[in-house]
């Protein structure tokens, strides 16, 4: 590596919490101060397994529990040439939804335990950082109506939260829990400020593997 790898930075949050905003305004950010970046996001809806994905959260199919939640994990697993090869050439990916929205939300079902679904992620690209967009749902609600895809409803939203804080636990994870109930140039403050400082502590440091 001549000139440093990129950082993998990871948003996660639950509904309207602001990940994509969020996303969007931290690569502008980063591309504005003269650093590559590059924007992800998971589901990738536009590969084939994306648009799998993509009609069931659409409600336009169904799909067996623990089939579909292979796909999300095969959805990643399918980007991480790419994602390897940009980190490697010094470009940093700020990731909106990683493997932890994966397990938060399969294992919000009854009968899917953390272990089992954190398993088909195991080995993947290890972010850096990984910020948490903290919106209790009272403000989240002042943000707009659900919407009308599978998941977007306040049951079940509450139970991934729980799923999240369990994540938050693992100390090999390097999480940060931001506040996100504030403007977006607040939120986006904080948030460059941990990217920056992870961008650059991890120059020199080979990619990870997750939950390895
Ligand atoms: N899923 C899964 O089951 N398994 C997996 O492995 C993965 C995902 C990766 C994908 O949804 C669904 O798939 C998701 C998890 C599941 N299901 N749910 N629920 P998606 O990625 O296509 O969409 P989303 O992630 O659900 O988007 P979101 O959560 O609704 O939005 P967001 O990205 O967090 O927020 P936003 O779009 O940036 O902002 C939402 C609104 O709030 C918008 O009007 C903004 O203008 C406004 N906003 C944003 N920030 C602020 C602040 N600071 N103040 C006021 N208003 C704000």
């Amino acid at each position: 590596m001549k000139c440093g790898r990129g950082a993998l930075v990871v948003l996660e949050g639950v509904d309207r919490a602001g990940k994509t905003t969020q996303c969007k305004e931290l690569v502008r950010e980063l591309q504005r101060s003269g650093r590559a970046a590059e924007m992800m996001r998971f589901p990738d809806r536009t590969t084939m397994i994306g648009q799998l994905i993509s009609s069931y959260l659409e409600k336009k199919s169904d799909l067996e529990d623990h089939t579909v939640h292979l796909l999300f994990s095969a959805n990643r697993w399918e980007l991480v040439p790419e994602m390897k090869q940009k980190l490697e050439k010094g470009i940093s990916l700020v990731v909106d939804r990683y493997a932890f929205s994966g397990v938060a939300f399969t294992s919000a079902k009854p009968g899917f335990g953390l272990e089992w679904c954190k398993s088909p992620d195991v080995g993947l690209p290890k972010p850096d950082l990984v910020m948490f967009l903290q919106l209790p749902p009272s403000v989240a609600a002042a943000r707009g109506e659900f919407g009308t895809e599978r998941y977007e409803t306040s049951v079940f939203q509450q139970a991934v939260q729980s799923k999240f804080d369990q994540l938050m636990e693992d100390p090999t994870v390097n999480w940060q829990v931001i506040d996100a109930a504030r403007s977006v140039e607040e939120v986006h403050k904080d948030i460059k400020q941990f990217a920056m400082n992870t961008i650059n502590a991890v120059e020199k440091q080979p990619i990870g593997d997750l939950w390895k």
